[in-house]
């Protein structure tokens, strides 16, 4: 099977605009009537929901940034009450607070449906065995894999993230034929794999579904050659949806956007301007279907191109390149999204230490590895090595609770980090995804 929900994969573009328009605007109006939040913001523009008639008008909306997310936090945004909200998933947000998203069963319904339709496209079927190693949880990943391939009667493994000996062992036993998982731990699997002395001959994988995080085009050929495997994208966030926001078919010319359900738009970070078709710029996403969280114009900091243009494989939606980084400072390492801010909102609670501090990114044997170099307060410098490690435990410990990664403290001498004249350089990222 091609497609799996034909009509609306190959609708012409006339059909899909009306479509389009026709949930933008029961979307704004539900809204406007139902997230206090969401109807101030409307006002202070200056805009009622009859100003919005058709897809024409999307750029007269607001935009919807992460920190709305966290002011109305936990559950402000939602647009249903919390007795019709089936389901919570959360991401990190900027500070310790973790951005809630809601669904209503209607929203599990159509992610089921978006993620099935995105591994049909890359070609996966009913008789497939899905390992899913994205995590379980909080993270939309997992569940959101697990439920795609459930909903179209694949043989779902839901072994989650972790416990790296297992999975391979689980691979050639249940013999899976499709491995979801970031691209980062594909590679890790593929070292574990040889040192465990089991061959790409001695599984059955054929399609991975890897996303999450940004990979490059080499990442792809080194994945594909060491798993014996076709790799695919796909691409989404937990505001939106979770994963199956867009993904590559098997043509492998960008991601399709699902586009009866989310509009894309891409626009200046700095200006905010709605950049013409072909130009590099932000992702904004706007929800036109879903109940519990039908986020407007989520400004959503990936880096990416549009283009409309009709794939070879028949699909008319708005295709996506690969995203290409970040227009903000997030980083993404295993597969967690992390924010500098985050960081140091946990070492601003301790006296023994300064505000000034390094984070070093690399990736060790495929292992993505973060370590924190913050200075001493002078005060506890000439303290004990005891003294000194004790507070790089309490440190290490908080920072592992409050970003859900491990990472390396290590306290250096007062003064000995770069004081920076401009915008402060926290980040070292030594990992060269994109080779830029
Ligand atoms: O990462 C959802 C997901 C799960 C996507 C599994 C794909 C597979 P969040 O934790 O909210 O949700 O993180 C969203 O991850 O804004 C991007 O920066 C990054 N990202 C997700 N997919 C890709 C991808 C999930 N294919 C953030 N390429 C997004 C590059 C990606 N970056």
């Amino acid at each position: 099977m091609q497609y799996w929900n034909e009509k609306m994969e190959t609708i012409d573009k006339e059909s899909l605009r009306k479509i389009q328009s026709e949930r933008l605007r029961e979307t704004v109006k539900r809204v406007y009537e139902n997230v206090p939040y969401y109807a101030e913001k409307m006002k202070k523009a200056g805009i009622t929901p009859a100003d919005i008639q058709s897809i024409d008008d999307l750029s007269k909306l607001p935009f919807t940034y992460k920190t709305d997310l966290r002011d109305n936090y936990p559950f402000g945004t939602f647009a249903t009450p919390l007795k019709d909200v089936v389901r919570v998933h959360a991401s990190s947000g900027t500070t310790g607070k973790q951005t809630v998203v809601g669904y209503t069963q209607k929203d599990i319904d159509s992610w089921s449906e978006c993620v099935a339709r995105c591994l049909i496209s890359a070609g996966v079927t009913k008789d497939d065995i899905v390992h899913v190693a994205y995590g379980y949880g909080l993270f939309t990943g997992g569940l959101g894999l697990h439920y795609g391939a459930e909903f179209i009667g694949a043989t779902v493994i839901p072994v989650s993230g972790g416990n790296t000996t297992r999975q391979v062992q689980l691979l050639k036993d249940f013999g899976a034929t499709v491995l979801c998982c970031t691209p980062s731990y594909a590679l890790y699997l593929a070292d574990e794999m040889k040192a465990a002395g089991i061959t790409k001959e001695d599984l059955k994988l054929r399609i991975g579904v890897f996303g999450a995080e940004p990979w490059s085009q080499e990442m792809r050929t080194q994945i594909e050659n060491r798993l014996g495997l076709k790799a695919y994208d796909i691409y989404g966030l937990s505001e939106i949806m979770g994963p199956g926001v867009s993904m590559n078919c098997s043509c492998q010319e960008g991601l399709h956007i699902i586009s009866d359900h989310f509009i894309a738009e891409i626009i200046d970070p700095e200006t905010e301007e709605v950049l013409p078709e072909g130009s590099k710029g932000e992702l904004v996403f706007t929800c036109i279907t879903k109940e519990a969280l039908p986020l407007i114009r989520y400004r959503t900091r990936d880096l990416s191109v549009l283009t409309h243009e009709t794939c070879i494989c028949g699909r008319t939606s708005t295709r996506m390149e690969k995203v290409t980084g970040r227009s903000d400072d997030m980083l993404i390492i295993r597969g967690v999204n992390v924010f500098p801010s985050q960081i140091e909102s946990v070492l601003l609670k301790y006296s023994e230490v300064e505000p000034h501090y390094m984070i070093y990114v690399d990736r060790v044997d495929n292992l993505d590895v973060m370590e924190i170099q913050i200075e001493m307060n002078p005060s506890i410098f000439s303290d004990q090595i005891k003294k000194i490690e004790s507070i790089e435990r309490k440190l290490r410990h908080e920072i592992e609770s409050t970003l859900g990664i491990s990472a390396r403290i290590k306290l250096v001498e007062p003064n000995s980090i770069k004081r920076s004249e401009g915008k402060a350089k926290r980040v070292v990222d030594n990992r060269k995804i994109f080779n830029s």
